[in-house]
Formats: C-alpha cells, sequence, structure tokens
C-alpha cells in the first residue's frame, strides 16, 4: 500500500482520460493541424509512423495499408505486438493506455527514434479520438490475438481475448469521424506518394497499399533495398542523369546517423529533399546546410586542383554547383528540435557538422576516385556559373534601361488604371485576335492584357540567362515586374492575378503547360502564394429563341440540351478558339469576375509537380509516352 501513495484511483485516471479526449475532439486542430482533406491522410500517416517505429526498432519487417469501403482504413504489421499486460499505474492494460491516454503513443521507455516534429508523434489516441470507432487487434504473447474496440475514443469493452494464433503483430482498423473531418474520402495516390517516401527512407522495409473500395482492388507493393539511393533514381526517372551511379556517402557520429544520395541530371533544377528521423524537413535546416557547405568547397578544392578554374577567376557559388542535382539527405538523431513556421526545419548543430564531415571526406575520395564523374560535375557547375554571370548582366542592362527610360513595360501590354496591385489582373492571352477581343472586352481599369504569339521557350531545358532575352517570356517578366528565379519577390508582383487564358486545344493545352513550366521553375512563389490562375473560356454557345447558354464543359453541354430540348443543330456553336469570340462574348463568358470560372493554379505535391514537368517537357521519350498512356483517359475534349 505504501507504494501506491503517489498513485492517482482508477476513477481519477479515468476522467483524466476523458478530458483528454474531450480536448482532442473539440480542439482537433491543435492535435493534426487541420481537418481538411490533409488532417484526414495525417490519421493515417499516424498510424503507421507507429509500425515504422517498431520496424526500426528491429522487430518488424511488413506492413500493410488497406482502404477499405467505406473509407475505413487497416493497418497491420508483423511485429511484436502492443504489450497486453496491466499498466500498474493506470490500472488498465498498456493496449489501452497507447489507445486513451494523451502523448503515450507507440514508444514506452528509451529507444528508437521517435520524437515529436511537426504534426508527427501525436499518438494513436489522437487517431483514436478522432474515430467514429477504432478496433485493436494485437498478439504479444505469441498465443492469443487481444482484441479491443473503441467509439469515438472511449472503449466499448476491455481488452479481451479474440482468437487463437502464434503470428504476432497488430492490426488497427478505423473510420476517421465524419462528424469531424471536412471530407472523409482518402486519396490513393496521396497515401501512395507518401507510403512509398518511407519505404525509400526505411530500406528494405516492405510496405503495401490496396485500395479495397472498388470491386477491381488497386495495389501497389514498396519495398527497396537501395534505400535513399533507390529515392534518387527515382527522382530522376524522367531525366538524364549525368552520373551513371547514384553517389551514396553514410556516416555515423554518437546516436547520429546520416546518409546522403545524390545524382547529377542534364537539368537546370536543384531537387534536395531532406529528412530527419523520416520527416520530410521542407524548410531544410542544419542537415541541408551542411550538405550545402561541404559540396561547394569540395568542388571548389578539386576544381582548382585540377586547374578547371584558374588562379585568378572567382570560386564557383553554391547554386552553380548545385545546378541539375538531385540529392536526398536523411539522418537520424536522438532529440531532434525542429523548428521554423511548419516545424520543419532541423536545429540541431551537431547534425551539420556530422553531414559536412561526411561529404567533405568521402566525396572528396569519391572524386579522386571517379575522375570522369567530376570532370562531368566541374563541366556542368563551370557552365552554370557563366550563364548565371550572362544573366546577371542581362539583368543589369534592363535594370539601366528602367532607370533611364521611366515606365518602360512592353510595348504590347494593354496595362491596366489601377496600381494597387492586389486589385490588378494581368491576363496572359495567346493569338492576336483573341487578344484583340480580350483588349475590347476588358474592364480597362482593373485588367491588363498581354498578347502571346505562339509557343514559348520551354524553360526546362533552358537557364535564366534566356528567360530575359526572350521576345515571349522576357516581356512576362518585366509586366510581372517581380524578377524571376532567385531574385522573384513577390511584393513587386504588379498583378495578384496572372491568368493564363488559352485555345481549348491541343495547341492551347501546349501554351498552358510552357507557362506553367515556366512560373514553376522560375516564379514558383507567384503559384505558391495563388497569383497564377488559368481562365476557363466555354467549350459551346447554345441558343434558343432568345436564351443564350453557355457550357463549359461537354457534362454542361448536354445538360444544357436536355433543359432547352429539341435544339436545331444551327443552335450550337462550338468555340475552336478564344478568336472566334467577339469582345462581348469573351468578356461575358471568361472575364467578367462576376461570371466568369478561374482554375487557381495549386502546388499540392513539390515532388510530383517536379516529376511531371520535367517528364512532360524534358527530353526523355519513352516516360512521356507512358505517362501520356496512363493519364490519357483524363484527357478529354482537347481535340475534338
Ligand atoms: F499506432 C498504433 F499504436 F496504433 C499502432 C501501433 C499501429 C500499428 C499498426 C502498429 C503499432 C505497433 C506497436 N506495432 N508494434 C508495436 N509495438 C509496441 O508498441 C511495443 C512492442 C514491444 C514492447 C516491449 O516493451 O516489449 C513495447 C511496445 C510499446
Amino acid at each position: 500500500m505504501e507504494q501506491n501513495r503517489n498513485v492517482e484511483s482508477y476513477d481519477e485516471s479515468q476522467i483524466k482520460i476523458l478530458k483528454g479526449i474531450d480536448a482532442v475532439r473539440v480542439r482537433p486542430g491543435m492535435y493534426i493541424g487541420t481537418t481538411s482533406l490533409r488532417g484526414l491522410h495525417h490519421l493515417v500517416y499516424e498510424i503507421v509512423d507507429n509500425a515504422i517505429d517498431e520496424a526500426l526498432a528491429g522487430y518488424c519487417t511488413r506492413i500493410t495499408v488497406e482502404i477499405l469501403p467505406g473509407d475505413v482504413i487497416r493497418v497491420t504489421d508483423n511485429g511484436r505486438g502492443i504489450p497486453t499486460g496491466i499498466n500498474p499505474e493506470m490500472g488498465i492494460s498498456t493496449v489501452e493506455v497507447v489507445y486513451t491516454v494523451l502523448h503515450a503513443g507507440g514508444k514506452f521507455g528509451s529507444g528508437g527514434y521517435k520524437v515529436a516534429g511537426g504534426l508527427h508523434g501525436v499518438g494513436a489516441s489522437v487517431v483514436n479520438a478522432l474515430s467514429e470507432w477504432l478496433t485493436v487487434e494485437t498478439n504479444f504473447d505469441g498465443e492469443t490475438v487481444m482484441e479491443q474496440r473503441y467509439s469515438r475514443g472511449v472503449p466499448d469493452y476491455p481488452l479481451r481475448p479474440k482468437e487463437k494464433s502464434s503470428v504476432h503483430g497488430t492490426a488497427v482498423t478505423f473510420k476517421p469521424d465524419a462528424t469531424i473531418f471536412d471530407e472523409t474520402v482518402f486519396d490513393y495516390d496521396t497515401l501512395l506518394f507518401r507510403l512509398r517516401e518511407q519505404a525509400f527512407l526505411n530500406a528494405g522495409l516492405y510496405i503495401s497499399l490496396t485500395d479495397r473500395r472498388e470491386e477491381e482492388p488497386r495495389c501497389a507493393e514498396l519495398c527497396y533495398e537501395g534505400g535513399v539511393k533507390s529515392f534518387v533514381e527515382f527522382l530522376n526517372t524522367s531525366k538524364t542523369p549525368l552520373n551513371k551511379e547514384v553517389i551514396f556517402v553514410s556516416g555515423t557520429r554518437g546516436d547520429s546517423y546520416a546518409e546522403i544520395a545524390m545524382q547529377y541530371n542534364t537539368t537546370y533544377n536543384e531537387n534536395i529533399l531532406s529528412f530527419a528521423n523520416n520527416i520530410n524537413t521542407t524548410e531544410g535546416g542544419m542537415h541541408e546546410l551542411g550538405f550545402k557547405t561541404a559540396l561547394t568547397r569540395v568542388v571548389n578544392e578539386y576544381a582548382r586542383n585540377r586547374k578547371y578554374l584558374k588562379e585568378n577567376e572567382k570560386n564557383l557559388a553554391g547554386e552553380d554547383i548545385r545546378e541539375g542535382l538531385t540529392a536526398v539527405i536523411s539522418v537520424k538523431l536522438t532529440d531532434a528540435q525542429f523548428e521554423g513556421q511548419t516545424k520543419t526545419k532541423l536545429g540541431n548543430n551537431e547534425i551539420r557538422t556530422l553531414v559536412e564531415s561526411i561529404i567533405y571526406d568521402k566525396l572528396t575520395a569519391y572524386f579522386e576516385e571517379n575522375p570522369s564523374v567530376a570532370k562531368e560535375i566541374m563541366g556542368k557547375s563551370i557552365d552554370a556559373f557563366r550563364a548565371r554571370e550572362a544573366a546577371r548582366k542581362a539583368r543589369e542592362s534592363t535594370r539601366r534601361k528602367s532607370v533611364l527610360e521611366p515606365g518602360n513595360l512592353p510595348g504590347k501590354l494593354a496595362d491596366c488604371q489601377e496600381r494597387d496591385p492586389s486589385k490588378c489582373e494581368l491576363y496572359l492571352v495567346e493569338g492576336d485576335s483573341a487578344a484583340g477581343s480580350a483588349k475590347g472586352g476588358r474592364d480597362s481599369k482593373y485588367q491588363a492584357i498581354l498578347p502571346l504569339w505562339g509557343k514559348t521557350l520551354n524553360v526546362e531545358k533552358a537557364r535564366i540567362d534566356r528567360i530575359y532575352d526572350n521576345d515571349k517570356l522576357g516581356p512576362v517578366v518585366t509586366a510581372l515586374g517581380c524578377g524571376i528565379g532567385a531574385d522573384c519577390d513577390t511584393s513587386k508582383l504588379r498583378y495578384h492575378k496572372i491568368i493564363i487564358m488559352a485555345d481549348a486545344d491541343v495547341d492551347g493545352a501546349h501554351i498552358r503547360c510552357l507557362l506553367l513550366t515556366f512560373f514553376y521553375r522560375f516564379m514558383r512563389k507567384a503559384i505558391e502564394e495563388g497569383y497564377v490562375y488559368i481562365a476557363q473560356p466555354p467549350l459551346y454557345k447554345v441558343t434558343k429563341g432568345k436564351t443564350v447558354r453557355y457550357a463549359y464543359t461537354e457534362k454542361e453541354f448536354s445538360g444544357i440540351l436536355e433543359e432547352l430540348e429539341n435544339v436545331p443543330d444551327d443552335a450550337v456553336q462550338r468555340y475552336k478558339g478564344l478568336g472566334e469570340m467577339d469582345a462581348e462574348q469573351l468578356w461575358e463568358t471568361t472575364m467578367d469576375p462576376e461570371g466568369r470560372i478561374l482554375l487557381r493554379v495549386e502546388l499540392n505535391d513539390a515532388i510530383a509537380a517536379d516529376q511531371t514537368f520535367s517528364l512532360l517537357m524534358g527530353d526523355e521519350v519513352p516516360p512521356r509516352r507512358e505517362y501520356i498512356e496512363q493519364h490519357a483517359k483524363y484527357v478529354t475534349n482537347l481535340d475534338i
């Protein structure tokens, strides 16, 4: 009895638990960030992370994730199971503690790398509290599967035996609470993306995803013996690699471990992904910093020693050296400090020195042993350096011009009168006749028109210096006023709506794609901050008597035909191009803020976007064909 003096009574613990569950349900955002689709998917990651921890501890090799009918999720692992004995302090089973006590996530005691970073590590109890129901089945003793079911976080009954089995492991099945989440339909590709990332980061771990919502299940099996090396190969799939073999280096110091895989490709883009304890550190941090510092030093030293750089020449800048580089940096450490706005910036200084010394020592040795790879990298970096110098000169001459000639906006720009960017719109319009109609129809107080003729430069195959003097993109850059690349500053943007307006045919689609590639590669902030839009011109005009109706999709069109009944053929006009509309029609259907449809371009997934742009706009043909064949069913009515 003496021992129990500090221990709360069973009733007190129960009250505390119920209060905790209530707190999560009242303010779910505090625990999972958001109740949007993103938050919904976080529930799955949280459960899977616990199984991955068991894999990191060395006891689990397979994790399966299923989306069941009704958008129920089931996650199973073949780990040790969750301890089932009664927790002496709480008077309930350890399983029940895991699922009902806040912050008593999968980890007990020491060991493993579990840390609370960002939204991670909130624990199974949070998922449980936010689920209409959740069941856990676990076999810890290798004899009996024990089960417990909860409703909105509260146990339906204590942990009880379910069946005999000698197979260790854990299965969790749950249905997110529709009264908490804005949406409860899971997206297969979103889950696949994240699970694949985790499979890359945990070499050899087998993860499967099966979607059983439709009659015909969809399944992906993810297992990469090559780990981060395979990750880099995957990221470079639709690119042409410069060094055939991915460079891989790793090292440890104390409890910390770092591994880095890198490969150059022939594009001009830098693509560095970093992770700390399997969490994507999108804001970077000490591991990235260490990597960049050491890489710059190694390449410059090698370039000097081997006379790639002359004595009187300046050092190559980091950005020159990272042009065309794809790299994945993954570190594991105890007590990770996550900082920054979204808590995805690694703050641990000891990691910087660790990564720096690994890269410095091992990459120097690698260059010595592989002089031909080193030569390619030197050549590429020096090219980048020269291009940057040329871009600087081009930019300076543009700046000088703007000092000498006030208001040197592009000649073709029909600007608006308003000066407050938040009220201004810039229409980028394909073709002279469409631009003519747009100028005639616009609201010239707020809407500016910049005509574009023909195809713009494919920036996927061009460096920044070629943008400034490009006859098509140059005017876009000048009109927008915010600069490009590292100089891009959206606070200088002259219009807060940049609207791409092109025909609804294949050529129009190509122009949209070219312009989006340009914004993605050189003005990504404008997309991220939601300034880029695509105009939606109508596909059909249906006139019956005095009724005029426009249809923006095929579905809408058939709806209108049905609604108006017996529409003669000559009452239907199919718009092949914007140029077929007069000024008034264009205003009415596509430009009038009251009635138009604008699609905001969103960047949900930077890795997928990078790959898609490389794929569609790069120079590797086979993966592009495959992509188009796979996605062709979604492309309708573009070229009929
Ligand atoms: F998230 C979760 F808790 F719901 C969850 C946990 C979900 C899934 C799919 C798996 C797991 C999980 C937990 N799998 N394996 C474990 N193992 C433990 O939690 C564990 C195992 C052994 C011991 C021990 O001390 O022997 C301790 C623990 C916490």
